[in-house]
């Protein structure tokens, strides 16, 4: 199907973040053209929509691809990941840029040059802030010339990612001068470096030690150090990955007193606790931060629900269960080294999983139809608000006229058993092995292009394209 013709699908349910109304969607290329009914078929391509429910394109904040860590690499690339992702719905992630270079921007064109050629959906990155001086601190208001305005920082990984408090200070202080938005990871590094060397010394190796030595309360302080200092510098907070029910504690709080402070949680933390790691598998469940118990799971869809966190991605990062054994991944055998890694030492399993093709899916069923958050809260979470935060809309998360025709039909009737032999992403397990669900994408369009259809394929790498992103708001 051909991006530049006019696409009416008629008949749809239409899904978003504020309505469900019943209306035709006419595509003109890669965007939406307009919304309504009974619409012109002239010069169009017509697809029956009847029984099929359009909503935005998900949009994923948060996934690492083909990043180096653990002596091995994340498993999706920037195509693999970007397919699985488009076959779960989502049509835009942003991607984690790692300060490996000397300056800001040679660390940028290194992921620029990993991306750029394997892109199947549309992206932009975060910059991670591991490393601070009077260089990057000149530098930084750069990301806004390049369209990626947001910066990660680390109150944890001693040594390696983390910068200190005083430094987080003066970056937020930049950032407010420009615009930019700042993510936090909140954990405290100087308990886990403790509580690590006691575990090791102690022969406590098996993966449930990974979540003791990665205690909540250090989640919830370094949460309310970051919403502090968001106060002081006036610097609006993200905070990444959130994964105790203090931590949506201390959210609400800043929120009441005016602080402009956000939240993303991500389905891992909402579905799991640690009892998954003491599982004989459970190194498949090891991510930083960790699981944690069914309370902070509770706490956590309360705070979804109540609009205290305002996202939901996924921090997908998968590695193999075992790197040893090959997978066939389009016709071709391929084995990467994963959580075999750390068979004899928490320490040394790659921390991360998989989860951007699940969340969508997985959410429609255990999320929506369980109750938890509504039909729209499930759009402003996955698609919507991500758009807002982080300067993408109306461009992308939204169905209007103008916007990028980012189109996701679902058949909410459609009944599927999932795993990994369903999930596409390049890995050998699924942490939903075998749940039903009831509500799948069925079609996906990304700038008017059908990518998926059912079980189809029609992607190719290099089509998706870097958006350059304006300064986001705060919601
Ligand atoms: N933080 C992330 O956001 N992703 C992977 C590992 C980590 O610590
Ligand atoms: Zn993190
Ligand atoms: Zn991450």
């Amino acid at each position: 199907m051909d991006g530049q013709q006019r696409i009416l699908i008629r008949n749809l349910d239409i899904l978003t973040a504020s309505e469900k109304y019943h209306a035709d969607i006419l595509i003109e290329g890669e965007k939406i053209q307009s919304i309504g009914s009974n619409l012109s078929e002239d010069g169009c391509l017509v697809i029956d929509g009847s029984g099929l429910t359009a909503m935005p394109g998900g949009v994923d904040v948060h996934t690492h691809f083909d990043l180096p860590m653990f002596g091995t690499v994340s498993s999706d690339d920037h195509y693999t990941g970007h397919k699985a992702a488009a076959f779960g719905g989502t049509t835009t992630v942003i991607d984690f840029v790692p300060l490996d270079k000397p300056t800001l921007e040679e660390s940028v064109a290194v992921w620029r040059e990993k991306a750029d050629t394997k892109a199947a959906i549309d992206y932009s990155f975060h910059m991670n802030i591991s490393r601070w001086d009077e260089k990057i601190a000149q530098e930084m208001p750069r990301l806004v010339d390049w369209g990626m305005p947001s910066i990660k920082v680390f109150t944890a990984y001693n040594n390696r990612l983390r910068i200190s408090d005083g430094e987080i200070f003066s970056a937020m202080r930049i950032a407010k001068e420009y615009g930019i938005l700042t993510l936090l990871h909140a954990e405290n590094g100087d308990v886990i470096e403790t509580l690590v060397a006691e575990a090791l010394r102690n022969g406590k190796t098996t993966p449930e030690w990974h979540a003791h030595t990665r205690p909540s309360w250090g989640a919830v302080e370094a949460t309310l150090r970051g919403i502090a200092l968001a106060a002081q510098s006036g610097a609006p907070l993200y905070v990444v990955h959130m994964n105790a029910a203090g931590e949506v504690d201390q959210l609400a709080y800043g929120r009441e007193r005016g602080v402009a402070v956000m939240g993303e949680t991500c389905p891992q933390y909402l579905f799991f606790t640690v009892d998954h790691l003491r599982r004989p598998d459970g190194a498949k469940w090891i991510c930083s931060p960790p699981m944690r118990t069914a309370e902070d799971n509770e706490r956590l869809w309360e705070g979804l629900a109540q609009g205290i966190v305002q996202t939901i991605g996924t921090d997908h990062c998968p590695f193999f269960y075992d790197g040893t054994r090959p997978i066939v991944y389009e016709g071709e055998e391929i084995a990467i080294p994963g959580k075999e890694l750390g068979s004899e030492d928490f320490t040394k399993i790659p921390n991360g999983l998989p989860g951007v093709g699940d969340r969508l899916p997985i959410l429609w069923t255990y999320g929506v139809r369980a109750g938890r958050i509504s039909e729209n809260q499930f759009i402003a979470l996955n698609c919507t608000n991500p758009a807002k935060i982080f300067g993408l809309y109306p461009r992308k998360g939204a169905l209007l006229p103008g916007s990028d025709a980012d189109i996701v039909l679902w058949d909410l009737q459609k009944r599927v058993t999932y795993g990994v032999a369903k999930a596409q992403h390049r890995t050998d397990y699924n942490l939903y092995e075998g749940w039903e669900l009831v509500g799948y994408p069925v079609k996906v369009f990304l700038r008017g292009k059908l990518i998926v259809d059912g079980d189809q394929w029609f992607g190719k790498p290099g089509q998706g394209q870097f958006i350059q992103r304006s300064i986001g708001k705060v919601i």
